[in-house]
This record gives C-alpha cells, sequence and structure tokens, in this order.
C-alpha cells in the first residue's frame, strides 16, 4: 500500500492513512469521509454550508430562510456562486441575483432569549414578512443550523403553516453543521430530504406534473449543475443542439416550481457525482430515469459526454448531431488551445477541491500539456479517490482533507507552477512563490464545456505568467 507519512505528521501520526502516493496497480485508496481527527485544522465546511451553499443556494427564485444566529445567515451572504437570470421581484430591471441571493440575506437572527424560549414563532412572522416584502416569490426554503436543531424547533411544522397561509410551496431543509463529518453530508441531506417533500408535493397538487402528452423523448434533466460563472451558458447549448430539451437543473439558476418536475425527465445527466447521484439514484428507483454520468470540463471529456448521451438513445441521427458539434466546437477552440499549450507544457500543477473537480481535471491539465504532480480533496469519497486513481499517473501525491502544514510540505516536496485551489489557501500558497487559480468560483469564466476551456486555459496563463512572480525569490 502506498500510504506517504509526511514529515509535519509527527504530532497527528492518524494522518498517515489519509495520505498516500499512487502506486501501479493504483488500488490504495486513503480513509477518508471520516471525522476530522481532534487538533488538524482542516478547511471543511460544515453540513449546513453543503445543503444551503452548494446544492439549495443556486434555487433561484424563493426565499433562502437561515433559521439561525445571524452568524450562519451573514456566512451565506454575497458570494459568487449564485448565478441567476431572473429579474428582481422587487426592483424591475436589477437582476434578481444581483438584487436577492447577493444583497438580501433572510435569516431569524436568533438571541440568547430565543434559544431559550423557542424560535418557531419568530421563524413563521420572518417568512411572512419576506413574503409580504418579495410577492413573486415562488416559495421559501428553510434551513435549521447547530442551534435550532439542538432547541428542537420543528422546521416541517412552520413550512406547513407558512404554506397554508401564502399558498406557496415550502421546504424545511434540516442538515445542521453537525449531522455529518464535512459539507458532504450536507448535499446527501439536501437531496434525500428534496426528493421525499416533492413526491409528496406531486401527489397533493398533480397539475405540477408534465402531462403525459407533452413529455417527449428527449427530455432531460441537468442533475449536479450549479452553473458557477455562468457554466450553463456553454454546457446548456451543446445537449439542446444535439435535439435535447434540458427541462430542469438541480440546481443551478432553477426555478423552484420547475423542480417538481424533476422525476419527469427520460434521463438524467449527472455533472458533480458527489452531490448529486443521490437525487438521480433516487429517481431511477422511484420512476425508472436512467442516468448517466459525465464530466463537463476540458475537450476530450466534454466529447465523449455528448457521445455518452447520445449512444444512450442509440439513434443515429444523434449521434451524427454530437459528431457535428464536436468537430464544431473543436474548430472554433482549436487556434486559441494550442496557443496556450505551447506555453503550458510541462509546468507542473497541483490541484485542490472538494472532490469531483479534481478527477474531472486531472485528464483536462494533461490535455493542455501541464504534469499533475500532486491532489487533495476536502470531503472525498472512496469512490472519488478510485476515479483519481484511474486518471492519475503513479507518483502523483494524493491527500484526503489536508490541513495547512500538509499543503506547505506538498508545495516544497511537489514543486508545482501553479496550484489550483481556493480562497482559504491562495495566501499562504502565494507567499511561497506559487500562483493560484480561484477554482471554486472560477477568476474568469465560464470554464466548462469547449470553449469555456479557453478561458480555464487563459486564467491558468495568466496566472503563471503575470511578472510579479519574477519577483519571489524566497528560496523554500
Ligand atoms: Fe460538486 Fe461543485 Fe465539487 Fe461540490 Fe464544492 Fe464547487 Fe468543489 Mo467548491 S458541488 S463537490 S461542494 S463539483 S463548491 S461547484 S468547487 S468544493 S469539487
Amino acid at each position: 500500500m502506498g500510504f506517504y507519512r509526511m514529515k509535519c505528521n509527527t504530532c497527528i501520526p492518524e494522518r498517515t492513512e489519509h495520505i498516500y502516493t499512487v502506486d501501479e496497480d493504483r488500488r490504495t485508496l486513503p480513509r477518508c469521509n471520516a471525522p476530522t481527527v481532534p487538533g488538524d485544522l482542516t478547511e471543511r465546511g460544515c453540513s449546513f454550508a453543503g445543503a444551503r451553499g452548494v446544492v439549495g443556494g443556486p434555487i433561484t427564485d424563493v426565499i433562502q430562510m437561515i433559521h439561525a444566529p445571524v452568524g450562519c445567515g451573514y456566512y451565506t451572504w454575497g458570494t459568487r456562486r449564485h448565478l441567476g437570470d431572473l429579474y428582481a421581484w422587487a426592483k424591475p430591471g436589477v437582476l434578481e441575483n444581483e438584487a436577492n441571493h447577493r444583497r438580501h440575506c433572510y435569516t431569524t437572527a436568533m438571541t440568547e432569549e430565543d434559544i431559550i424560549f423557542g424560535g418557531m414563532e419568530k421563524l413563521k412572522q420572518a417568512l411572512l414578512e419576506s413574503f409580504r416584502l418579495n410577492p413573486g416569490a415562488a416559495g421559501a426554503i428553510i434551513y435549521n443550523t447547530c442551534s435550532t436543531a439542538l432547541i428542537g424547533d420543528d422546521i416541517e411544522q412552520v413550512a406547513r403553516e407558512v404554506s397554508e397561509i401564502t399558498g406557496k410551496p415550502v421546504f424545511a431543509c434540516a442538515s445542521p453543521g453537525f449531522c455529518g463529518v464535512s459539507q458532504s453530508k450536507g448535499h446527501h441531506e439536501f437531496n434525500f430530504q428534496f426528493y421525499s417533500w416533492i413526491i409528496e408535493y406531486r401527489e397533493k397538487h398533480p397539475e405540477v406534473v408534465i402531462p403525459e402528452d407533452e413529455r417527449t423523448p428527449y427530455d432531460v434533466n441537468l442533475i449536479g449543475e450549479y452553473n458557477i460563472d455562468w457554466d450553463e451558458m456553454v454546457i446548456l447549448p451543446l445537449f439542446e443542439k444535439m435535439g435535447l430539451k434540458v427541462i430542469n437543473v438541480f440546481t443551478g439558476n432553477a426555478r423552484f416550481n420547475n423542480l417538481f418536475r424533476l422525476p419527469d425527465a427520460k434521463l438524467n445527466i449527472v455533472h458533480c457525482q458527489r452531490s448529486a447521484t443521490y437525487i438521480a439514484e433516487l429517481i431511477r428507483q422511484g420512476f425508472k430515469v436512467p442516468y448517466v454520468r459525465v464530466s463537463l470540463f476540458g475537450i476530450g471529456q466534454t466529447a465523449k459526454a455528448l457521445r455518452d448521451v447520445a449512444a444512450f438513445y442509440g439513434e443515429k441521427e444523434l449521434m451524427d448531431k454530437a459528431e457535428a458539434i464536436i468537430e464544431e466546437e473543436r474548430a472554433a477552440v482549436r487556434k486559441a488551445l494550442s496557443w496556450y499549450i505551447e506555453r503550458l507544457s510541462g509546468r507542473r500543477v497541483a490541484i485542490y477541491v472538494g472532490a469531483p473537480r479534481v478527477w474531472h481535471w486531472i485528464r483536462a491539465m494533461e490535455e493542455l500539456g501541464m504534469e499533475v504532480v500532486a491532489v487533495m480533496t476536502t470531503f472525498g469519497h472512496s469512490d472519488d479517490y478510485a476515479k483519481i486513481n484511474e486518471r492519475a499517473k503513479p507518483g502523483t501525491l494524493v491527500i484526503d482533507n489536508p490541513n495547512e502544514f500538509e499543503i506547505e510540505e506538498m508545495i516544497e516536496t511537489c514543486k508545482p507552477d501553479l496550484f489550483l485551489t481556493g480562497l482559504k489557501e491562495k495566501y499562504l500558497v502565494r507567499k511561497f512563490g506559487v500562483p493560484t487559480l480561484n477554482s471554486h468560483s472560477y477568476e474568469k469564466g465560464p470554464y466548462a464545456g469547449f470553449r469555456g476551456f479557453v478561458n480555464f486555459a487563459r486564467d491558468i496563463y495568466q496566472a503563471i505568467s503575470a511578472p510579479v512572480w519574477r519577483l519571489a525569490t524566497t528560496e523554500l
């Protein structure tokens, strides 16, 4: 087994089994999706972050009510993640994304007194007030967090009451921070609870189901795609040009009422396979809707995604269309990409994101001629590491849920020319003279699909070739 003892881990020996180098038989799997060792300052988020920040957050036209002390609410405010194209409910002409998700933050702002006496009435009033202020809201999602879950506030009961008064759907998502070891548990909780809720809702409100005669065999859902920096702008046209109708995206730029129709598609196309395979699997079991897993980063993987979806249908016309799109897109990006490949070839890159993007991007970086020397995930499960093992070259260093010391030592031993990572690590790593690229919400996206890949390559080139790095003379 290829476990790897880092020098910095003498004080936390348990970390050794979270770290390995990919060996020839590619079978080593680390201890993962496990509680963080006490004393190990990692960068994981909480289960609430996974439910609200990742899966529920991008739903565009709802009140996202955080039933919590104000800190949990502020935490969700002003991020770049939740892009949407609807217009403001209250202020026509202002992009809803600007007016709602970025500028507004809905929370009960629980105080000490509320914690002692219970906050259900406050939650109900906060929701009613939010609906009054935003008459165009399609519904609401309530999230509890550690404090309100611990005192036992019944958010489902409040959801039912407010839904009755307003006539609008209200979903209660119970994913308090402590319910799992990382944000990954929050993805899971949102998927399962949302699925049961829409099934119940469909039974009571059959009008939301797409009538049989309005369905087509080409109705598909894109699952686990969150419209990071407008990735959907480059992804959706690819499937639409093939003749498919994307009836829902779970959940990038999604409309609440539309999501009740998730089970009415003929096929689910699953992009982020960590955060959303759960709901695709539930729909498969409940409605016999199959799903295909795709990677929509890089040229080869995006081409394969189109071919795999066409192959699902097995129709010659669709397969021909897929080939024509691939050819056309390749031709459109060839010149720009070869310019970047020439300049990026041989550069060393380390990748550290949540989990799936690590393995989505190994091949994409290789397409740019770069060498992937180390990969890390915040909350990967065994299936993520199995996918990393399939793709990474033997000898690649792999770290599960790294801490700051391990990242430093990785920089020292693997000497990457670029670190694809997030905001939390960038200052540390840049002080070592290594450029970084915001790999969660991007620099100037979209990064997905064929055309997005040119933006990705451009941002990588600009990061690496910024003149400032010539001034970084400190030897490690
Ligand atoms: Fe899926 Fe994501 Fe990711 Fe993720 Fe994330 Fe993300 Fe990520 Mo940041 S849903 S698991 S919880 S692909 S926010 S868009 S980049 S850590 S690897």
